[in-house]
């Protein structure tokens, strides 16, 4: 008898962006590719930090894969645990050029749309999952105004409640953190996400 294909868990990372060489988003994400978890296909896919083609990127994916769940993951340097993403706003402005040279400041992203959108995760299991696992995690209030904030809103607009969808924000690499920047190892952040997944996943 053929086997039912399980469903798909879509976990997105960024590339590098800022003139950073690495973004441990797209390690955790390439980590979990092909990986079964809480009864799910993990499909593990790098979008570019682009205003302009990341959104496009993680749309063809979903297309692609009609996912359960949509879990995106971004580099916020300078945090030290991982941050579970509360709510995306209607708003860019970048304080860095992105990798394709664009700089959207002060701008609405659609608009028509809502000022704010929630995150469709369940935060709160994520949340213990993590803490008893001694993983550091905190709730974050904003994704920022840059190309994860974008991402974030025009994913969770897309759904519209069809399928869960939330973004992650991970802390730098202990390689790439400048002096006196908190960091995480790759192997805690994978564990980590992957925690919070499955948590996510069992709700
Ligand atoms: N972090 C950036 C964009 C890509 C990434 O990994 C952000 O926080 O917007």
């Amino acid at each position: 008898m053929p086997t039912q294909p399980l469903p798909i868990a879509l976990v997105s990372g960024f590339d590098a962006f800022g003139g950073g060489s690495v973004n441990p988003s797209e390690q955790v994400a390439a980590a979990l590719n092909g990986q079964r978890l809480g009864g799910h296909q993990v499909v593990g896919v790098a979008l570019p930090t682009a205003f302009d083609a990341a959104w496009p990127a993680l749309r063809h994916a979903i297309k692609q894969h009609r996912p359960a769940l949509v879990l995106c993951l971004g580099l916020a340097a300078g945090r030290g645990a991982i941050s579970l993403e509360r709510i995306a706003v209607n708003w860019a402005d970048a304080r860095v050029a992105d990798n394709q040279g664009a700089q959207p400041t002060g701008q609405v992203i659609a608009p028509r749309g809502p000022a704010g959108v929630f995150s469709t995760l369940p935060l709160g299991a994520m949340k213990r999952a993590l803490q008893k696992a001694q993983v550091p995690v905190e709730e974050s209030l904003s994704a920022g105004a840059f190309v994860c904030n974008h991402v974030m809103y025009q994913a969770l607009r897309h759904a519209r409640g069809r399928w869960p969808v939330g973004f992650v924000h991970l802390p730098a690499l202990p390689e790439q953190a400048t002096p006196g920047m908190p960091s995480l190892a790759l192997a805690e952040q994978i564990r980590g996400v992957r925690l919070a997944l499955q948590a996510a996943l069992r709700h």
